[in-house]
């Protein structure tokens, strides 16, 4: 279960092509959403929370008023792994984005 490796430099390259607006920031899978008002990103995140929890891999992120900054690496794999992607298009199909 913990054992997803983590990516090569090419995979997570052609992972990134699949998801606009992330980037890699000091080793992990970034993204800042910014959503109309403080209502509309935590319901986001509670919608996003769910998804988190019922595959037990969570976010690193932080809110402040309607910006929501998001960090995803797999802890027990030391790196991004497939985890990370798969949540992170979670992420952006309940942003609409
Ligand atoms: N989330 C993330 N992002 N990385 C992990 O390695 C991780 C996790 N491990 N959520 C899970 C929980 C692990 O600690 C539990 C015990 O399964």
């Amino acid at each position: 279960m913990s054992r997803t490796p983590i990516l090569s430099e090419a995979e997570l390259a052609e992972a990134l092509r699949t998801l606009p607006g992330w980037t890699i920031a000091n080793g992990k899978l970034h993204r800042t959403y910014r959503f109309h008002d403080f209502s509309a990103a935590f319901g986001w995140m509670a919608r996003v929370a769910l998804v988190a929890e019922k595959s037990d891999h969570h976010p690193e992120w932080t809110n402040v008023y309607a910006t929501v900054t998001v960090d995803l690496v797999t802890h027990d794999a030391g790196g991004i792994t497939s985890r990370d992607v798969a949540l992170a298009k979670e992420m952006d199909l309940l942003a609409g984005t």
